[in-house]
């Protein structure tokens, strides 16, 4: 056996892994093609199952609505709000997860500089979608007063200074945020872009409980991605 494919297999006992090769029956019931995340609805009897992260987050907020009240979205009173959110969402989804990929993927020195490169506009196309919700929003024109701009804020995240609570952006984005942060740096001497309003945000976010309790060890991910790069 090659000492690479000895090596994973060491990682998948050390994590008690998944193989990807042979998904356990148990995470193709709840997500066909054995992807995470996936969800377990134990409630039904049998029990029921989604799969495919967007949904799950829909999902969540759907049940949330008629629970705890609670909520990641603005308002459903601002429309407009919302959908900027959501183009945000989009833009993580089929911009920054994808070239966040070709990047870790990419073996040779110029194609690494050409997704790097990719893998950076990508993160300012984000920035420029957060800025844009911040200004039509609660910018001039947007809000009457610092009482209006506070509620009109809500659910657009912790990319507000001085907000507090998750937005939807924040959980779309974050993981993908910090694992550029570790396993990019990493392995690909990737520097995230500097900016007092984007450094602002990643430390609210990488600092919110919330999001920590949801991080592995820095070592997982770096294990985890080990068998992309070179
Ligand atoms: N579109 C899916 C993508 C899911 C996905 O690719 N999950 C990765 C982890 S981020 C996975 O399960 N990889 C394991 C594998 O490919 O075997 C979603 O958003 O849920």
């Amino acid at each position: 056996m090659p000492t690479r494919a000895l090596h994973y297999d060491a990682l998948k006992r050390k994590y008690n892994e998944v193989d990807p090769y042979k998904k356990p029956k148990e995470l193709l019931e709840v997500s066909p093609k054995g992807l995470v995340p996936g969800l377990r609805l134990n409630r039904y009897n049998p029990p029921r199952s989604l799969n495919e992260s967007t949904v799950i987050l829909d999902f969540l907020e759907d049940l949330a609505a008629s629970t705890t009240r609670r909520s990641i979205l603005p308002p459903i009173s601002n429309p407009y709000a919302r959908a900027l959110v959501r183009l945000q969402a989009d833009h993580v989804n089929r911009s920054l997860v994808p070239a966040f990929y070709r990047y870790l993927q990419a073996q040779e020195e110029n194609k690494q500089i050409e997704t790097g490169k990719e893998f950076h506009a990508s993160l300012e196309g984000l920035v420029s979608l957060l800025e844009r919700a911040e200004r039509e929003v609660v910018g001039p024109g947007g809000a009457s007063g610092e009482g209006e701009a506070k509620s009109l804020s809500k659910g657009l995240g912790l990319w507000v200074p001085g907000e507090t609570e998750l937005g939807w952006a924040d959980v779309m984005a974050g993981p993908w945020l910090y694992r550029a942060k570790v396993v990019l740096t990493h392995y690909r001497g990737f520097q995230l872009p500097e900016g007092e309003m984007f450094n602002g945000w990643l430390a609210r976010l990488f600092e919110h409980p919330k999001f920590k309790a949801t991080c592995s060890t820095e070592q997982l991910y770096l294990d985890s991605y080990e068998r992309f790069p070179q």
